[in-house]
């Protein structure tokens, strides 16, 4: 069994969206041996601050959510940002976990890793197919680059290291900034600030018509551990919630959670960026897995989090 209730368990990245729903989960299981760093107390970039930590540490399982993440413009406009901190953090961290002996680590991938051209939904064999969207490419190499490490360190030296591949993630913690967020958080965002302002109108981007497979980060955190647990094979495993919906389906959910009731307009200069990105989720579901939260009641639970916030 790789986690019992006495593990020492090191969540990279715990004050983000993954790694806080992760917490609370690991901590509604009764895990109460948690290491856990800020990123003032422990810089994830530096090789040496991590191989210490590591040394002194030793932890027996680690969960790999540190990373510079961001919505499709964040993305698209801090391509050197997501490439090396990304690829930094993650290559210290794997080889570090693997120096320090951990019985387990899951590294937390994204869904752009798939080829633009992915043919739907996306299979885990699809991976390595094709190049990937250009918005978010320097993103999809680093998380690329992840997954084959956890699978090199498994094939050369027995690592238990496996790969987790979500969709686009919400919930409580998300970042809401204007120009970072991702599509729910920028969704409750612009929604929020119209009704409080009494404007008409929202300006959302692109054409409205690509579609995207969203899940609540705690059912994503959920299926996660159940993959560290009970998955026994070599490969990533897809985290999705098996359906997806239009930008505009998407934005009329978040517009009824927030009460804006006015009108939606979007900016074609603004990129649509993949047009489709579902996720092939048998290999979850065969563990038995499935989705618990509605997007109606995902999407309220984030509105309640943006607000808590505001005070
Ligand atoms: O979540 P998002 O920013 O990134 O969603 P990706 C972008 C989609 O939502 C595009 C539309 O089709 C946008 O045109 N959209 C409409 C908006 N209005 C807005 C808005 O106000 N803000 C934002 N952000 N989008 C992500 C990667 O790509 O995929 C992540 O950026 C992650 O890093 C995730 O890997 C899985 O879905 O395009």
């Amino acid at each position: 069994m790789i986690l019992d209730k006495h593990s020492k368990i090191f969540v990279a990245g715990h004050r983000g969206m993954v790694g806080s729903a992760m917490v609370r989960r690991l901590q509604a299981e009764g895990f109460s041996n948690l290491a856990l760093r800020s990123k003032a107390d422990l810089d994830l970039t530096r090789q040496k601050a991590v191989e210490e930590f590591f040394q002194a540490e030793q932890p027996d399982v680690v969960f790999v959510a540190a990373a510079r993440v961001g919505g499709i413009f964040a993305n698209n406009t801090y391509r050197a940002e997501f490439s090396y901190t990304n690829l930094a953090i993650q290559t210290n961290v794997i080889h570090a976990a693997w120096q320090a002996k951990v019985k387990g680590l899951l590294f937390f991938s994204s869904s752009c890793v798939y080829p633009r051209a992915c043919p739907q939904p996306m299979k885990e064999d699809h991976l390595f197919s094709g190049p990937p969207e250009p918005t978010n490419e320097p993103y999809a190499v680093a998380k690329l680059a992840g997954m084959s490490m956890c699978r090199a360190y498994r094939d050369q030296y027995g690592a238990n290291f496996t790969a987790v591949i979500p969709t686009n993630l919400y919930g409580p913690n998300d970042n809401y900034d204007p120009q970072q967020s991702h599509l729910m958080a920028a969704l409750i965002r612009k929604f929020h600030e119209a009704k409080v302002s009494g404007q008409k109108q929202v300006m959302l981007w692109g054409s409205g018509t690509p579609r995207r497979e969203l899940m609540f980060v705690d059912d994503a955190v959920d299926a996660a551990l159940l993959v560290l647990k009970n998955y026994a094979g070599k490969d990533p495993v897809n985290v999705g919630v098996g359906s997806d919906l239009t930008i505009r389906e998407i934005a009329d959910v978040a517009m009824q959670a927030v009460g804006f009731r006015g009108e939606i307009a979007y900016d074609s200069t603004k990129p649509d960026g993949a047009m489709q990105k579902l996720l092939d989720i048998s290999k979850l579901s065969s563990l038995g897995w499935k989705a618990k939260t509605s997007l109606e009641a995902g999407a309220a639970i984030a509105y309640a989090d943006f607000l808590a916030k505001q005070q």
